[in-house]
C-alpha cells in the first residue's frame, strides 16, 4: 500500500461490527469472512468500486455544474490529476476492503490529441494500477471502453453509419481489452452506450444490426487470439441515452447474440436502473439471464420510483436486493462476475467520508439481502412450491410431449382417449410473497 492520500477522514480500513454497531466507519451486516452456504462472503458478493461515477462525476445536473471540487479535477496538468485520481480510488479501495474495482478508459487517464495518444495515456496510468495491485488485495472485475462521451460518437459507435467511427471504436476497445487482460481483469464489458437510434427516418435497423454483429465477433476473436480467459458481457440498457437502444433488455441482447451466433461465448452485465428502466424488476432480469445461460455480472445501483431516468443510486431496500441475490444464487453464484457499484453519491454529499458511507451502507444491505436469500433458498419452501407447481410435467405421458418425436395428432388424440379435462388450481401468490417476506431480518 502506497501512503494514504489524507483525502479521507480515516486511514483504516472498515471492519465488521455487529448490527447493533452506530459507529458508522464500520460494517454491521458486511462480516467478510462469515460462512453463507459454504463460501465465504466475500467470496460470495465479488464487491467492485466503479472508477467513474466516484471519481470522474464531478456532480452536475441539467441545471447546474460541479459540486464536488475534488482536487484531482483542477489543475493544468492532467496526467498528474490522473495519477492523484488513482492514489484517492486505490485509497478508498482500502479503506472499503473491497475485492474488486471497474474503469472506463476515459474515467481513469485523459483523451488526448489522436487514438494513439489516449491510447498511451491509459496505459501510463494501467501501470501505475499494476504497482498498486502489486500490494493491494484490489483486483480488477473489468474493464470497458467509453464509446459515448466523445462527439465523435454521438451517433454511436458499432452502429454509426460512418465507418470510420466504427473503425475507431474497434481500435479503442482493441486497447481496453488488451490492458484488462494484462491487469488480470476477470471480465470485459461492453455497453452500447449509443447504440440504438433517435429517429427510424435516418436510420437502417438491419444495416446497424449487422454491424453490431459484426463489432462483437470481432471483440471475442480478438480476446481468444490474445488468449484473454475472462468473460466478454454485454450491459442491457432500453433508453437514455438514445431513444431506443438495441441492447434492451437482456430477452432483446440474447436475441442479438443468437443473430451473431455469440449466444456461447458473451454473457450478461446486469443493471439493477435499467432493468427497471426496461419496465422489469431486477430479479427478472436475473432470473431471464439465467434461464437462457447468459448470466454473468450485475451492476448494483438503483432507480428512483418517482423518476424515469438513470439516477444510477446505492441499493437501501433489503427486501428487493434480497429476491435479486436470491436468483443470483439459484443461478449457481457468480463466477467470473461480481457486485459492481454503479451507483454514484447525489451531489450534494460532497464530503470525502459520504463516498466510504455510501459504499459500505450499500454494503451492508448486500450483506443482509445474501443472508436472507441463502435462508430462502436452504429452507426450499419456496423452491418445492414451484417444484409442486410444475410436477405433472414428470409423469411420462407429459414428458413425452416435449419429446422430438411428439405430434399434434399423438396429443390430440390422447385428449380424447383420456378425455382430459384440465381444472385450475391456485397460483398462490399470496401466500408465497407472505413466505418470502418471512426471511426478512
Ligand atoms: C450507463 C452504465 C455504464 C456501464 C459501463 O448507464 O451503466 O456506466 O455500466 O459503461
Ligand atoms: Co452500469
Amino acid at each position: 500500500m502506497t501512503a494514504p492520500t489524507r483525502f479521507f477522514p480515516v486511514s483504516e480500513p472498515l471492519k465488521y461490527a455487529g448490527p447493533e454497531s452506530r459507529d458508522p466507519f464500520s460494517f454491521r451486516w458486511y462480516d467478510k469472512d462469515r460462512v453463507v452456504l459454504g463460501k465465504r462472503m466475500e467470496e460470495h458478493l465479488r464487491f467492485a468500486v466503479a472508477y467513474w461515477h466516484s471519481f470522474t462525476w464531478p456532480g452536475g445536473d441539467p441545471f447546474g455544474g460541479e459540486t464536488f471540487l475534488r482536487p484531482w479535477m483542477h489543475g493544468s496538468d492532467e496526467m498528474a490529476l490522473a495519477r492523484a485520481k488513482a492514489d484517492v480510488a486505490f485509497d478508498l479501495f482500502h479503506l472499503l476492503d473491497v475485492p474488486f474495482f471497474a474503469f472506463h478508459d476515459r474515467d481513469i487517464a485523459p483523451e488526448g490529441k489522436s487514438l494513439k495518444e489516449s491510447n498511451a495515456n491509459v496505459r501510463a496510468i494501467a501501470d501505475i494500477f499494476a504497482r498498486k495491485m502489486e500490494t493491494s488485495k484490489t483486483r480488477l472485475l473489468w474493464g470497458t471502453a467509453n464509446l459515448f462521451s466523445n462527439r465523435r460518437f454521438m451517433s454511436g459507435a458499432a452502429t454509426n453509419p460512418d465507418p470510420d467511427v466504427f473503425a475507431y471504436g474497434a481500435a479503442q476497445v482493441k486497447n481496453v481489452l488488451e490492458i484488462t487482460h494484462e491487469l488480470g481483469g476477470e471480465n470485459y464489458v461492453l455497453w452500447g452506450g449509443r447504440e440504438g437510434y433517435e429517429t427510424l427516418l435516418n436510420t437502417d435497423l438491419r444495416r446497424e444490426l449487422d454491424q453490431m454483429g459484426r463489432f462483437l465477433n470481432l471483440v471475442v476473436e480478438h480476446k481468444h487470439k490474445i488468449g484473454f480467459k475472462g468473460t466478454i458481457l454485454i450491459e442491457p440498457k432500453p433508453q437514455e441515452p438514445t431513444k431506443h437502444q438495441y441492447d434492451f433488455d437482456v430477452s432483446t441482447v440474447y436475441g442479438l447474440l443468437c443473430r451473431a451466433g455469440l449466444e456461447k461465448e458473451v454473457k450478461l452485465n446486469i443493471e439493477a436502473n435499467h432493468a427497471t428502466l426496461a419496465g422489469h424488476s431486477f430479479e427478472h432480469e436475473i432470473a431471464m439471464a439465467a434461464a437462457l445461460g447468459i448470466f454473468g455480472s450485475i451492476d448494483m445501483n438503483k432507480g428512483d420510483a418517482q423518476s424515469g431516468w438513470d439516477t444510477d443510486q446505492f441499493p437501501t431496500n433489503v427486501e428487493d436486493t434480497a429476491l435479486a441475490f436470491y436468483e443470483i444464487l439459484r443461478a449457481g453464484g457468480y463466477t467470473t462476475g461480481g457486485t459492481n457499484f454503479d451507483a454514484k453519491v447525489r451531489r450534494q454529499s460532497i464530503d470525502p467520508e459520504d463516498l466510504i458511507l455510501a459504499h459500505a451502507a450499500a454494503m451492508d444491505v448486500c450483506a443482509r439481502a445474501l443472508i436472507v436469500a441463502a435462508d430462502m433458498l436452504e429452507d426450499g419452501a419456496l423452491q418445492r412450491a414451484v417444484d409442486e407447481r410444475y410436477a405433472g410435467w414428470d409423469a411420462p405421458q407429459n414428458k413425452a410431449m416435449l419429446a422430438k418425436d411428439s405430434s399434434l395428432d399423438a396429443i390430440a388424440a390422447r385428449v380424447e382417449a383420456e378425455n382430459l379435462d384440465p381444472q385450475p388450481r391456485s397460483g398462490r401468490q399470496e401466500r408465497l410473497e407472505a413466505l418470502a417476506v418471512s426471511y426478512l431480518r
